[in-house]
């Protein structure tokens, strides 16, 4: 099942490297996957220590793989408001919204962070999918008066307990004020960046956006450098803590067909607006028919020999013989000392608490349905 990390990855021009590439590999890579077309480092080849440091210290990831989709210019508000379900009339410059982006029937594109910028000026931070291509066509479509690009903007992430005080000693005391999301662009020794409140961890910290793609491996040494005192050491977006709080993985979690309701996200969908934008009579509608089949739950599984890499391939979930949904992630939480799963499950299921069956990776096992997060 696993064999696929044993192999060597093919680079070429379709497969974009990170401005800070030569530094993970010193920091000892071992591990990476592709995604937006950019390798995303997963692993520097001890997952527990990478996992205690995120939970206890502070990791450095480089997660320049989340690339951003910049809309600016006169129709830019109303060109980024038809591209997200969520109402955007309260959000600030300087403030990042976590929103979802959906096709016309309602079903998920994306899950980006979008952070408002000055200037009419937006960035969809985005998910694992090909949003340039989709913002380009609706905005022509629309005769929305916007240029759309991908901008060198590369985000390395500090994350866990001591960043905040890394990043305080980086950029002063002030940047302790700053809110979840919230944003201030500055420069660290004349390296220009964005550093935001933001990263894919329940564990607090902050991501610094890149806006110098020659200057990777000088800002990486330098945050690295600062970070000695606090035992700083490189980490990934990690698969047993995004579990254990349940952060959704777009494409990992979701599939093409799933709308935001079933997939988590449905506080950040508003349907009950005077607000335009792709979607919005589909979501109307599930609403009005009572709601998503199935919900993103918890699940408890009744096996320990899992491990803490993600699953190859999404697998049934049953209950009395029937499918009832499927598990996109289950991992051994090392804080719970349990093993837990992420799955779309049948909702009068979910809100029952039903045991239910599924396929672990050492067979048949069964599974009690909760509430997430789990932490
Ligand atoms: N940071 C940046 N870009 C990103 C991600 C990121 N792009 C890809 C991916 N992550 C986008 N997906 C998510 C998913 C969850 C969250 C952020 C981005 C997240 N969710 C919290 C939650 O669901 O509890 C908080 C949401 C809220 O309360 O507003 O943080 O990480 N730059």
């Amino acid at each position: 099942m696993h064999t696929l990390r044993m192999s060597r990855i093919t680079i070429s021009p379709r497969i974009r490297m990170t401005p800070f590439h030569e530094s993970t590999v010193a920091a000892g890579l071992s591990d990476l996957t592709v995604y937006n077309k950019m390798v995303l480092p997963t692993s520097y080849g001890d997952l527990k220590a990478e996992y205690d440091r995120l939970i206890n210290g502070v990791a450095l990831w480089d997660v320049s793989a989340e690339r951003q989709v910049e809309v600016s210019g006169p129709d830019a508000d109303a060109c980024v408001q038809y591209l997200t379900s969520r109402d955007l009339g309260k959000q600030k410059e300087g403030q990042g919204y976590y929103v979802a982006m959906c096709d016309h029937a309602g079903r998920i594109l994306n899950d980006p962070v979008l952070l408002k910028l000055s200037g009419n000026r937006y960035w969809f931070s985005l998910a694992d999918s090909d949003m340039l291509y989709w913002c380009r066509a609706i905005a022509a479509e629309k005769g929305f008066d916007v240029e759309v690009c991908e901008p060198d903007v590369s985000p390395l992430a500090l994350q866990g307990p001591k960043a905040e005080d890394l990043v305080a000693e980086l950029f002063g005391e002030h940047i302790r004020d700053l809110r979840y999301f919230g944003f201030i662009e500055t420069d660290l020794d004349g390296i220009p960046l964005v550093l935001c409140r933001s990263g894919w961890s329940k564990q607090g910290g902050f991501e610094l956006f890149l806006q110098d793609g020659s200057r990777g491996n000088e800002l990486y040494q330098k945050v690295l450098t600062a970070g000695e005192k606090y035992d700083i050491g490189p980490g990934a977006p990690n698969h047993v803590e995004r579990v254990e709080s349940a952060l959704l993985s777009w494409g990992g979690d979701t599939t093409p067909e799933s709308n935001p309701f079933e997939s988590g996200m449905g506080r950040f969908v508003h349907t009950d607006t005077d607000v335009d934008y792709i979607g919005k009579e589909a979501l109307q509608a599930i609403v009005a028919n009572g709601g998503p089949e199935r919900l993103l739950c918890g699940l408890i599984v009744e096996d320990e020999t899992v491990d803490a890499w993600p699953l190859p391939a999404r697998t049934p979930v049953r209950h009395n013989g029937e499918e009832v949904g499927t598990m996109s992630a289950i991992v051994h939480s090392h804080r719970m000392d349990k093993t837990i799963a992420l799955a779309q499950v049948r909702r009068d299921l979910v809100e029952q608490g039903e045991v239910v069956q599924v396929e672990g990776p050492a067979g048949q096992a069964s599974a009690t349905i909760t509430s997430l997060p789990f932490l």
